[in-house]
């Protein structure tokens, strides 16, 4: 199950009988052992948001798979994360569709491109998927169709029956206001699919996020399903402070309403209290916990500190973590950082090209939760974390990755 060489059989068994003879410690979790959530399928793997990338990651452990969702022009949802199709489809490589390309504004900024909503779900058959990432596996490009949000959920119900654990979905809402503007609100079309599955209350193993606040606000008179405000900025500065700038700067449906503030407001304690008074959750970018900073800055911006010749996270060092775990915990908000990324050119220096590292570091820290493009590193990061933190207790988690949340 685990792509970890220290985590075999023979080792398992020996670091569980050891903790067997001490009194488990308590996690700093919410609710259990952290959820491993596979971002956009196992996009470090396979082409994002196929249903070969859902079941990948769910075969790699994933309690949760995450569709993002946009809406075709007949009003279908469909799993991409952008509603520009241009970089993770074949669409302009087939000449019966070029003249669909057009410049569309999406949340104030113009792009090129070729858009869902121009397209019908029977054209949208026709497209298949590619890898976006380019240091990733393109050997997989063309092949795997962009599936609808029912099609994922019937994937994850027969997942569910086959591996005897649940698993969920953890559906994403892109652009809502954008998509309202079009006539193809995703809210009640996603609350329709989860009543159909049976997935519209409180007890359903669904999580549903937002960048926007005024839809989660919406949803929130609508329906029970758990709710997860989502947090972003822009960039880092060298320093480890966040960066602030459109359209990353603050949830579109403030630029709109003219509220002012910026997306940090949302992880103060005001913030994270106003937030508790309509979602579940907060799902950070991961720096909003734990930055980083330039190992070297020359003339303002971060040097090659490890001599690989390239800049990257790698040449980045880990500051110690802020207070939002904490803050979000006491307002009873679980916690979902992304996105976590194996790729050693995105490890800061103390992790060491090791992402299981990483999650430890932020396992450790608390959060409930991890959207992970390696789905596989993130549940062998959570079993090494468990068997230190409390073998005895989570023994079926990591053994099975069944009861793993309490
Ligand atoms: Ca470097």
């Amino acid at each position: 199950m685990t792509s970890s060489p220290s985590l075999s059989g023979v080792a398992l068994a020996t670091l569980l009988a050891l903790g067997a003879t001490a009194a488990d410690a308590a996690l700093p979790q919410l609710n259990g052992a952290p959820l491993v959530i596979g971002h956009r399928g196992a996009a470090g793997h396979l082409p994002e948001h196929t249903l070969e990338g859902y079941a990948l990651a769910i075969e790699m452990g994933a309690d949760f798979v995450e569709p993002d969702l946009v809406a075709t022009k007949d009003g279908v949802l469909i799993a991409r994360h952008e509603p520009n199709l241009i970089a993770t489809t074949n669409v302009k490589d087939i000449p019966k569709f070029a003249a669909r390309q057009r410049v569309a504004i999406v949340d104030g900024v113009p792009e090129t491109g070729f858009f869902a909503s121009d397209f019908t779900l029977a054209e949208i058959r026709e497209l298949r998927a590619v890898q976006a990432v380019g240091v990733r596996d393109q050997g997989f490009n063309g092949r795997y169709k962009i599936p609808t949000l029912r099609e994922v959920i019937t994937l994850v119900k027969q997942k569910s029956l086959a591996q005897g654990r649940t698993i969920g979905i953890y559906p994403e809402t892109k652009h809502p206001t954008y998509h309202k503007s079009l006539g193809l609100a995703l809210e009640d079309r996603l609350l329709d699919e989860l009543t159909l599955a049976g997935w519209n209350d409180r007890a359903a193993p669904v999580f549903i996020q937002s960048f926007e606040t005024a839809n989660l606000r919406e949803l929130r008179t609508k329906t029970k399903v758990r709710l997860v405000q989502l947090v972003d900025a822009d960039g880092l500065n060298p320093d480890g402070s966040l960066s602030f700038a459109a359209p990353y700067d603050k949830p579109y449906d403030w630029v709109v309403a003219g509220r002012p503030g910026l997306f940090s407001d949302l992880v103060t304690p005001a913030g994270l209290a106003e937030v508790a008074s309509y979602a579940d959750g907060i799902g950070p970018w991961k720096y909003y916990l734990q930055s980083t900073a330039c190992k070297v800055v020359v003339a303002g911006a971060c040097a090659d500190a490890n001599g690989d010749g390239l800049v990257n996270e790698a040449d980045r060092t880990v500051l110690p973590a802020s207070p939002v775990v904490a803050n979000a915990h006491a307002q009873g908000l679980l916690v979902h950082p992304y996105t976590f990324r194996s790729e050693g050119s995105r490890l800061p220096l103390e992790d060491q090209g090791t992402p299981t590292n990483e999650y430890q570091r932020f396992y450790q820290l608390g959060v409930d939760g991890v959207f992970a493009d390696f789905p596989d590193a993130a549940y062998a990061g959570r079993s090494m974390y468990l068997l230190k933190a409390a073998p005895v207790t989570y023994r079926r988690c990591l053994v099975k990755g069944t009861g793993c949340s309490r």
